[in-house]
């Protein structure tokens, strides 16, 4: 019996203090109750007989039931005693623990311990990120019907989404969507100021979605998402980009052009990687001016990036795998990054000037970085479908024969090349010398934004994923509802502002 309730087995340590479990405590209980009184009953049948029985001379317990039920420990189930609101106030980190660990171990505690951390506005009063951590933990241990603890999902969640892509790396005008989602859950929010802001999100989708009517028109006359079976029709995501990239209004024609170029590019693409034999290669390589009319100054660009996707081609017929390095000279040519910027730069800038179109044209290894951010990611996304069908060795793959790296290795050594990366990009949207402006430079970065959007664990260009459809869903297609009084909406007037 004793080894039912050996103490040691019981003990449970809380916040440090020891205590004994409430559950495990009134198992004990009752195995105590099944057993003893079995040990004190005295049978009739023995009782008028004699007996000479040995004593121990045994003293009465020292302990009487009184003083036993007198104690009071202030260590006692101590989750309930802790009162301490000060420091809970103080200690959003110790709290968001103290309540994980209670409700692991099978202890009662309310969500009630948050309201210390909550604002006037119902937001959440914190001042490090281990407090919003530990918070986020212990709300999965919320319960139906707690609000406070729903909410602190909701709010940590927001800081979970900053941590898997920063501010800096997402395409502006799709953070404003997320951030008006937000921002209309507020108490405080200003109804004005995110009636305008909807206003404006929608009409500049009402824009958008007029354009790409339009430019699948052009799409559906070139027949190529219909005859070119063996390669993607990638209209409405080639459109995504070129939003990405150019949001404003007045970027009608950039839109068009980054878009038809995206989308010729994907055909393209496709009939390097899995359709064309190497002779056919060779052939629309050299002939590709017959095949189609890139305005001239764009011959160049085109041309690279063909023999590019060649020199890929080779590589895979030949069974060769390139070093990481040797294969980002060619792999960021190869993903559009100079036709990409140069399309962007000619039909989204006016003027042109000449020395920002000559520094872009120069080939400098300066302006290589984000295109090598644009590859690296594009890998991070595509190549586990790209290796299962059978193509180039991309990055992953280069690394990996190249160090002996896992796959996994491999990935997070990569992600965090392109970390560094951004390293070199920051400084020279830095520099006051640089001959780009920074409308050029922002559309530049625009593009290596929207590779994080499009291939964030998924391949969200080429395979027609929930991910993209969401996307597509948020940002082009549905409007945001206005607020139901939205019809007593009216012009303020100069005084409001
Ligand atoms: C990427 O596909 C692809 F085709 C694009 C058009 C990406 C977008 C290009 C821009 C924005 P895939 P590969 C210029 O992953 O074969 O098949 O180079 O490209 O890895
Ligand atoms: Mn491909
Ligand atoms: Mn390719
Ligand atoms: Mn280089
Ligand atoms: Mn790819």
């Amino acid at each position: 019996m004793s080894s039912c309730i050996n103490p040691s087995t019981l003990v449970t340590s809380v916040n440090g203090f020891k205590c004994l479990p409430l559950a495990t405590n009134r198992a004990a209980i009752r195995i105590m109750a099944k057993n003893t009184p079995v040990q004190c009953l005295v049978s009739a049948k023995y009782y008028n007989l004699t007996v000479d029985r040995r004593s121990a001379n045994y003293q009465p317990s020292i302990w009487d039931h009184d003083f036993l039920q007198s104690l009071n420990s202030n260590y006692t189930k101590i989750y309930n005693n802790n009162k301490d609101y000060v420091w809970r106030k103080e200690n959003l980190y110790a709290t968001s623990l103290e309540f994980r660990l209670l409700r692991q171990h099978g202890y009662p505690v309310s969500q009630e311990v948050f309201n210390g951390f909550k604002d006037d506005q119902g937001g959440f009063i914190y001042d490090d990120f281990k407090g919003i951590l530990s918070l986020h933990e212990a709300s999965y241990y919320s319960l139906e019907g707690e609000s406070i603890m729903e909410e602190a999902w909701q709010f940590t969640k927001q800081a979970k989404r900053a941590v898997e892509l920063p501010l800096h790396w997402k395409v502006p005008m799709l953070e404003a969507r997320w951030f008006i989602h937000v921002y209309e859950k507020r108490e405080d929010k200003n109804h004005l100021l995110l009636e305008l802001a909807k206003l404006e999100f929608n009409t500049l989708q009402a824009i958008y979605q007029e354009e790409l009517k339009d430019i699948s028109g052009w799409w559906k006359d070139t027949g190529l998402g219909e005859k070119l079976s063996f390669a993607r029709d990638s209209l409405v995501a080639s459109f995504l980009w070129s939003m990405g990239i150019g949001s404003e209004p007045q970027l009608a024609y950039c839109r068009r052009i980054v878009t038809i170029a995206i989308a010729l590019v994907t055909v393209i693409d496709d009939i390097y990687d899995v359709y064309g034999t190497l002779d056919e290669l060779e052939l629309f390589t050299v002939g590709h001016p017959l095949c189609f009319e890139p305005p001239s100054g764009l011959h160049e660009i085109w041309l690279g990036l063909l023999q590019a996707c060649l020199v890929e081609a080779k590589w895979y017929h030949s069974k060769y795998t390139p070093t990481l390095g040797e294969f980002l000279e060619n792999g960021l040519v190869s993903i559009g990054g100079p036709m990409g910027t140069m399309t962007s730069y000619l039909s989204g800038t006016n003027p042109i000037i000449e020395k920002e179109l000559e520094f872009l044209e120069s080939n400098q290894d300066i302006i290589h970085w984000p295109f090598k951010i644009l590859r690296l990611q594009d890998d991070l996304g595509t190549s586990s479908d790209e290796i299962q069908r059978g193509d180039v060795p991309k990055s992953i793959q280069c690394y990996m024969h190249e160090t002996g790296a896992s796959e996994e290795a491999a990935r997070e050594h990569i992600e965090d090349m392109m970390r560094q990366m951004w390293k070199k990009v920051n400084a020279y949207r830095a520099d006051k010398d640089s001959p780009l402006s920074q409308n050029t430079v922002d559309l530049m970065l625009n593009l290596v934004r929207m590779s994080h959007v499009m291939y964030l664990r998924r391949d969200g260009h080429g395979a027609q994923n929930q991910e993209t459809m969401d996307v597509a869903s948020t940002w082009l297609f549905q409007p945001i509802p206005l607020e139901d009084n939205h019809m007593a909406f009216t012009a303020p007037t100069a005084d409001e502002f």
